[in-house]
């Protein structure tokens, strides 16, 4: 099922659902190395979602201002290599939304528990505003603010459940987003614990 929310945006519904077992598995691998972490926005606050990354690139926040970076600031070590299962989703994922030629470089890993959100912002910090952003979602359910390219223009509220993958392109690519604040709806695989991987070209 594969649901048009904007002229270049779609949401995929249950398209990573075979492949939460392995996304789990190399979550597992990848958090020894890269631990999740609440990094600290430039303007002083500690964000209520975890994060960590996989890929030659890496985004992080602190009081200094947002970067990708290849190497992360807690180790001083590269990030984890990007799994090929994590390649093959997000190349595969974009292609059926019309982007067949999507080589993520990045791929941010945010964790949700009960009460965590993330408001209102664009996705501005990456080089190429041409290339997609694959999203997936896993675990406990969110409800996803999908605005316009202005923070007052008004948001719809979209559901994004387990299995989830979006694909945001073209002219939708630098809309408002947000995540509303978590509520504890425990899932079976995952618990009171929500995860979403975004893919990009960062570099
Ligand atoms: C729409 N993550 O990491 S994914 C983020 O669920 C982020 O953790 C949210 O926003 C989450 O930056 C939302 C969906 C998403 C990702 C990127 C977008 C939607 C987007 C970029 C442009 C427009
Ligand atoms: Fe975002």
């Amino acid at each position: 099922e594969h649901e048009q929310i904007g002229p270049a945006a779609w949401v995929l519904r249950g398209y990573a659902l075979a492949y939460a077992p392995e996304l789990l598995n190399a979550i597992q691998i990848l958090e020894q190395i890269s631990p999740f972490r609440h990094m600290t926005t430039p303007g002083g606050f500690t964000m209520s979602v975890a994060l960590t990354n996989c890929g030659r690139f890496g985004w992080s926040s602190d009081e200094s201002g947002y970067r990708y970076s290849q190497t992360d600031p807690l180790s001083g070590k590269a990030w984890p290599v990007m799994p090929d299962i994590f390649m093959k989703l997000a190349s595969e994922a974009a292609a059926v939304a019309g982007f067949p030629r999507f080589q993520p470089d990045a791929c941010l890993v945010n964790r949700y528990l009960p009460g965590s959100r993330l408001s209102l912002h664009q996705d501005k910090d990456e080089r190429d505003f041409s290339a997609p952003i694959v999203s997936v979602s896993l675990g406990m359910p969110a409800v996803f603010l999908f605005g316009g390219l202005k923070r007052t223009d008004k948001a719809r509220r979209i559901p994004l459940l387990h299995g989830d993958v979006v694909v945001w392109g073209g002219p939708d690519r630098l809309r408002y987003h947000g995540i509303l604040p978590l509520k504890d709806k425990p899932h079976p695989l995952l618990g009171s614990v929500r995860l979403n991987f975004t893919f990009r070209e960062a570099g």
